[in-house]
């Protein structure tokens, strides 16, 4: 079958709208008609470069290039085709995708740690999950599909371990963003994060994850939610989503941390900015207070391999750094959950969406993503 689709060529250029051939279903696998696809910054990632495969993991993955792209990995919509085997979706179905797939029986999955699935290996690779074979092309050529999705496209076919069933009532527009900046951000603070009631935390960076960090920090207790940014406008978004100071910077933000927690610095640091480059990581540590966690919750360029961080101060002062993918939460539970919260008024979602697009029009959504005026774009597929 076809499919309209935002294909990406090659490093720094536009998103160009193909037709690709997307094949039926094998064993394992699910037809999702996608309806809506949130603009995550991890799909410019693969723009800029950043979370391009680096020419030694195309090597192992035996291709030359990881180019052309579907991008898309935050995205909502509905059943349309099973193939063998499938149990846990049918036909008409509405899902969220999941981009950390959820196998339900690897050594993670099974101790409660899905966002670190097996079946994730590779995602970066062509292929499936399945069998490493490809169902999708443009003009022959097989086709990369962002974290094994490709969201921005009307319908691709994705493993069944990718999706996750969710009650049909929910605005799908809505659904999409809890399938990645929702989670990672509310999750990064509410579970990564090990927020105690009175915490004092600080969340750097307030786009799509960082503004879910911030009600995700609200929700967990702190008892001061900073928010550093350097748009104004997202600023005040912070303050509505619960942030109880905002500044525009870290070096900004050191004096009045200082004086807020009477030299104790912040208890929490989560570290959601556009692209995690090593040197921020001294602002983050200076932020951070004795025994506090710095979490890395944002991509770093994949070959990023020095991080700033005085290590005597992690030593002295008993301070941690951790890593969150998903915000190291679990999609069959959490996606659920998150959307259940949703309707009992306690997670805001309709007021991330800053704008919607129609697919022909993504590369103003990204533009508009890069000019700082979007919490989150949306794609609604017409
Ligand atoms: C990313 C992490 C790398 C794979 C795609 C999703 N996380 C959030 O956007
Ligand atoms: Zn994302």
């Amino acid at each position: 079958m076809k499919a309209r689709a935002a294909v990406l060529h090659g490093l720094h250029q536009d998103w160009q709208i193909e037709e690709i051939d997307v094949d039926r279903p094998k064993a394992g696998e699910v037809i999702v008609e996608w309806k809506a696809a949130g603009l995550c910054h991890s799909d410019e990632h693969v723009v800029t470069g950043d979370l391009t495969p680096t020419p030694e993991m195309l090597r192992i993955f035996g291709v030359d290039s990881y180019y052309p792209a579907v991008g898309g990995h935050e995205g909502a919509g509905i059943i349309t085709e099973v193939g063998p085997g499938v149990t846990s979706v049918k036909v008409g179905d509405h899902v969220s995708a999941s981009f950390v797939p959820a196998c339900g029986r690897c050594r993670y999955c099974s101790t409660g740690r899905q966002n670190l699935c097996d079946a994730g290996a590779g995602a970066f690779a062509k292929g499936m999950i399945t069998d490493g074979t490809s169902r999708h092309r443009l003009g022959g050529e097989e086709l990369s599909m962002f974290a094994k999705l490709g969201t921005f496209a009307e319908r691709t076919c994705v493993a069944e371990s990718q999706v996750i069933k969710v009650d049909d009532d929910y605005p799908l527009e809505l659904v999409c963003l809890v399938s990645c900046g929702v989670a990672t951000g509310w999750g990064s603070a509410a579970n990564r994060a090990g927020i105690i009631p009175g915490d004092t935390v600080v969340v750097v960076g307030i786009g799509g994850i960082g503004i879910n960090a911030v009600q995700g920090a609200k929700m967990a207790g702190a008892r001061r939610v900073i928010a550093v940014d350097p748009v104004e406008f997202k600023r005040e978004k912070a303050m509505e989503f619960g942030a109880t100071h905002t500044f525009a910077s870290m070096e900004e933000a050191l004096g009045p941390v200082q004086e807020l927690t009477w030299g104790q610095m912040a208890d929490r640091v989560i570290m959601t900015p556009g692209v995690l480059y090593g040197d921020l990581m001294a602002g983050a540590n200076a932020l951070c207070g004795k025994g506090g966690t710095i979490v890395a919750t944002a991509v770093a360029p994949l070959t990023q391999e020095t991080a700033a961080i005085n290590l005597s101060t992690i030593t002295l002062w008993n301070k941690e750094i951790k890593g969150t993918i998903f915000g190291s939460l679990n999609p069959r539970r959490d996606i659920p959950n998150l959307l259940s919260m949703w309707r009992d008024g306690t997670l805001k979602l309709e007021e991330l969406i800053t704008r919607r697009y129609p697919l022909a029009e993504i590369n103003q959504g990204y533009q508009d993503m890069r000019d700082g005026v979007n919490l989150r774009g949306v794609l609604v597929m017409d």
